[in-house]
């Protein structure tokens, strides 16, 4: 029996200027205080180490390379995980990543407790656009700056837990979810950037921009039957608002920990994994009760064909 107490770190607002070294900082203060509660492992946000960079439209390479991490741990983050080792917590957090070979992914990262990095998994649904897009208030250039994941959605046996990790927008997809769950996971781990509202953007709220947050996050954990740990980067950056609400879902979907502020704080929840047990084994036993003859157009086509 397998019992974790998990943190989730949000960060607030990074602006352009910070450093990565400073930001480290703010993360370890948050491991620490994660320690002081007794946390065995802490969740840090997607692009953790910076701010939301793809809002900014670049066309220059050596621009662009500044915001991406060519090894980790590196110089930067060497302290986080030294920290992360001494206090025993394993911890994940997401980062842009360029590979020796030049390409370019939206990465998360978990550990172990000893701080070896166990698992690797490369953003697969990015959203926005690719160029300069006149007619919005707000750029959203991920498919500019990152190629899709190659490496699909994998579970790794973690500290006698079965973890998987999605990033951001891959958590309003039940693909993501369902694919995990197929591998019997029991902790699904999710940073995420989700713009919140400001006067020049449209009448959409954010309290319905956090319902579906919630939404994603709460179905994918009940329909799974696993834990779901949804961390936010919050806060204005440069004049950009990011929304909260980062959340501990448990295997029946209920909200174990919800964050209350935009800023960084921690929130914390014991996470019991025999309860992950229950739903595998009654309604979402997939082996008795899942129908794959018809399943076949989640694989086999993306957009919608009307037939009628
Ligand atoms: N970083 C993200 O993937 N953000 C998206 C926004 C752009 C909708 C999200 O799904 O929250």
């Amino acid at each position: 029996m397998t019992v974790m107490k998990i943190a989730g770190a949000q960060l607030g607002a990074i602006q352009k200027a910070e450093s990565r070294e400073s930001v480290v900082k703010r993360m370890i203060a948050l491991l620490d205080e994660a320690a002081s509660k007794g946390a065995d492992m802490v969740v840090y946000p997607e692009l953790a180490l910076t701010t939301f960079f793809p809002r900014w439209y670049m066309e220059d390479q050596a621009e662009i390379d500044v915001w991406f991490e060519t090894e980790m741990p590196n110089a930067a983050t060497q302290p986080l995980f030294d920290r992360a080792r001494a206090l025993s917590i394993a911890i994940t957090f997401g980062y842009a990543e360029k590979t020796p070979d030049g390409h370019y992914f939206n990465t998360s990262i978990v550990t172990d407790r000893q701080a070896n990095i166990v698992g690797k998994y490369r953003k697969v649904h990015l959203p926005g656009h690719s160029e300069y897009d006149m007619e919005r208030a707000f750029q959203h250039l991920e498919k500019r700056y990152f190629e899709p994941g190659d490496l699909g959605f994998n579970v790794w046996r973690n500290e006698g837990v079965i973890m998987g990790m999605a990033i951001c927008n891959d958590r309003r997809w039940p693909e993501t979810f369902r694919v995990l769950g197929l591998q019997g996971v029991e902790l699904v781990t999710i940073g995420y950037n989700t713009p919140s509202v400001n006067s020049q953007m449209s009448a959409e709220g954010l309290e319905k921009r956090l319902f579906h947050s919630d939404l994603s996050l709460q179905a994918g954990a009940y329909q799974n039957s696993t834990y779901v740990v949804g961390v936010a980067k919050a806060g204005n950056e440069d004049g950009h608002p990011l929304m909260g609400g980062s959340i501990i879902v448990d295997p029946d979907g209920f909200v174990l920990a919800r964050a209350v502020t935009e800023e960084d704080e921690l929130i914390i929840a014991e996470c019991d994994f025999e309860k992950c047990a229950f739903g595998k084994k009654t309604i979402f036993d997939f082996e008795r009760h899942r129908r794959i003859e018809h399943y076949g157009r989640i694989t086999s086509q993306t957009g919608v064909i009307v037939e009628v």
